[in-house]
């Protein structure tokens, strides 16, 4: 039997994390599913055939060990890890939640891809995907500190291409609009589960992880020579950022 491919996924406790780590092992990877829920991070593993890792990636040395269990050999990395915090104008942002967004977003990013990319390298054949989002595209009201952190990944994705050009690593920005995950809008107000409901409210068919899962799942299998820069991805109802098509009950 030949030894699995490695596949390191962030943010792996739930969503677009969690449909991209069981996405990934349906496709012969061995999955390292890492989040800070230690819990949901085991049952995921136990359900895949994979491992568990509780990381923070803000904690470079909890990153540190991730990159100890995922070993010599990382063929695909997934830094999915990341969130909105808040939705309040500049005016009244609170800086502590720019900070935090800033923390997992793009600092996290960096310190998982700079302790992996030795593993890559060294795999011969290696992807990154990073998780961008259609708030990196555009500016919209109360969204300035995620916008500012994902228009961030964009350019960390941008550039890493460019500085590993000669190197056998791919790198893909993912940029999803409208999805419809168990926490994501609930993180952004706080658990509000009233106003997480109102942005997808009338929507008949946001996104769901899976079909962002179904989209890494088909980046990872692309020959070798092949690298997808970015794929926006946006429910048939989102034609902009601003342009939702909702139908009132
Ligand atoms: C999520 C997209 O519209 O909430 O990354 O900024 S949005």
């Amino acid at each position: 039997m030949s030894t699995p491919r490695i596949a390191v996924v962030t943010g792996a406790s739930s969503g677009i994390g969690r449909a991209t780590a069981r996405a990934l092992a349906r496709d012969g990877f061995r999955v390292i599913a890492a989040a800070r829920r230690e819990d949901r991070i085991a049952e995921l593993a136990a359900e895949i055939g994979g491992v568990a890792v509780a990381c923070d990636v803000t904690d470079p040395a909890a990153v540190a060990r991730l990159a100890e269990v995922a070993g010599p050999e990382v063929h695909v990395l997934v830094n999915n890890a990341g969130g909105a915090f808040g939705l309040d104008p500049i005016a009244e942002a609170d800086p502590a939640q720019w900070k935090a967004m800033y923390d997992v977003n793009v600092l996290g990013l960096l310190h998982v891809t700079q302790a992996l990319l030795p593993a890559l390298r060294a795999s011969g054949d290696a992807l990154i995907v990073n998780i961008g989002s259609t708030a990196g595209r555009v500016a919209y009201e109360g969204g300035a500190g995620y916008t500012a952190a994902k228009h961030g990944t964009k350019v960390i994705t941008q550039t890493l291409r460019l500085e590993l050009v000669a190197e056998p690593i791919r790198i893909t920005e993912i940029a999803p609009g409208m999805v419809a995950t168990e926490e994501f809008s609930a993180v952004r107000f706080g658990g509000d589960q009233a106003k997480a409901d109102a942005v997808y409210a009338g929507v008949a068919e946001p996104l769901v992880a899976d079909d962002i899962a179904e989209a890494i799942s088909w980046v990872a299998s692309r020959p070798a020579h092949v690298n997808i820069d970015e794929m926006v991805i946006k429910p048939r109802a989102q034609a902009a950022q601003h342009k939702v098509h909702r139908v009132t009950p």
